[in-house]
């Protein structure tokens, strides 16, 4: 009895897989899956293991290490087909190093687009959580799990935030454009893109300080923005793109499953599905088992635009039958306010898009579709409940 109930415990984890395409997978399932939480969503008991484990291993070096990987292979690493593999192997590593300390740990992220509005005044750059902007001259961090550290990388510095905007921040984006992002990304270019230069970008360059450098693993946000991050990819994996990578590669090669990982020297392909070989996490917003319903932000689109707009900007949820909707597994925070129209969203200074290499003619695209889209909704009286 306890054979049989195993091996449909077994067959039960492998399930998921059978539900996309899956030749490419050759490692074996994981035996057991973690989750990643919301950082609100912590415990205090965990949001406390997790600030011991951190000091530890800010004590021990481990900033400084990932500070420098992160520096040393910048240029690789951003603006190619990199950019997605790379930061989960390396949020994956960080993980591992800090369960080394504590096995209870598990890398939360931070859904950015919830406090797109007004980021200044969430709750994560209070206090309790990971502090807010610098002080005095050099925008010493005085708050949060950081407060009053030394960096050690690339020399000694108090670690630092350097809010944009006299400190206020301004708007980042929507979960309606991110939404929109993952439904009309139909390449890994276009969706590596438009998630690098929007929501990616943006929070590295308004936090400032630290996390504005090219050794912003300094600033644990980091480690909460690129699992963010990480679970946006994986929600437009899950949206028939398991196992997209073509895209260009910092060689300028095209990239395929058996190209390596930037510094890691290991095939993308290990990284491509969670739930297999290292990659044993899942995010508590997107279970590994797909959900068989709408989202409560898809069923608020259906609910609220019309069709020509629901089918430009959300191609996805525009097939969706509207009957399918259940309650979600996690509840949506942002759901539960009043409606307002979409903020456009920060831009990046020209300034600093030049002197970042990127592409300007891409940027300025990319942000052009940003607004196109936030022009779209309002027009079509759009009132987004976060
Ligand atoms: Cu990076």
């Amino acid at each position: 009895m306890r054979l049989i109930f195993s091996f449909l415990a077994a067959a039960a984890i492998a399930l998921p897989a059978l539900s996309v395409a899956n030749a490419q997978q050759t490692q074996p399932a994981c035996s057991s899956i973690y989750t990643r939480p919301e950082i609100l969503s912590m415990s205090a008991s965990q949001w406390t293991l997790t600030k011991s484990v951190l000091s530890a291993m800010h004590r021990d070096g481990w900033f400084a290490w990932f500070a420098q990987i992160h520096d040393s292979w910048f240029g690789k690493i951003h603006s190619s087909s990199q950019f997605f593999p790379f930061h989960r192997r390396f949020i994956y590593d960080w993980e591992r190093v800090a369960r080394g300390y504590n096995g209870a740990y598990v890398q939360p992220y931070w859904d950015e687009t919830r406090d797109y509005r007004t980021p200044a005044l969430s709750q994560v750059l209070t206090s309790s959580w990971v502090g807010g902007n610098g002080q005095g001259s050099n925008f010493c961090v005085q708050d949060g799990n950081q407060a009053g550290w030394n960096m050690t990388y690339p020399s000694d510095h108090c670690f630092s935030r350097n809010f944009t905007n006299n400190g206020n921040l301004a708007p980042w984006y929507s979960p309606e454009y991110l939404q929109s992002i993952i439904e009309r990304g139909d390449s890994m270019t276009t969706f590596r893109f438009h998630v690098e230069l929007t929501l990616h970008g943006v929070v590295h360059f308004n936090m400032g300080g630290d996390l504005f450098q090219n050794y912003s693993p300094n600033d644990w946000i980091f480690m909460l923005h690129h699992a963010n991050i990480d679970r946006l990819w994986w929600q437009w994996q899950m949206n028939n793109h398991m196992w997209t990578i073509e895209d260009r590669n910092f060689d300028n090669t095209t990239t395929t499953l058996s190209t390596n990982i930037a510094y890691y020297n290991e095939p993308i392909s290990t990284v491509m599905q969670l739930g297999y070989g290292s990659m044993c996490h899942q995010y508590a917003s997107d279970p590994i088992r797909p959900q068989a319903h709408n989202s409560t932000l898809q069923n608020t689109l259906i609910n609220s635009l019309p069709n020509d707009v629901l089918s430009t900007w959300f191609p996805i949820t525009a097939k969706l039958p509207a009957a399918a909707a259940a309650p979600n597994i996690t509840p949506d925070i942002a759901a539960s306010r009043p409606g307002k129209p979409i903020p456009y969203p920060t831009q990046f200074p020209q300034d600093w898009v030049k002197t970042r290499s990127r592409d300007p003619t891409t940027v300025n695209s990319i942000e052009k579709d940003a607004r196109d889209f936030v022009t779209a909704m309002n027009n079509a009286g759009y009132k987004s409940p976060g």
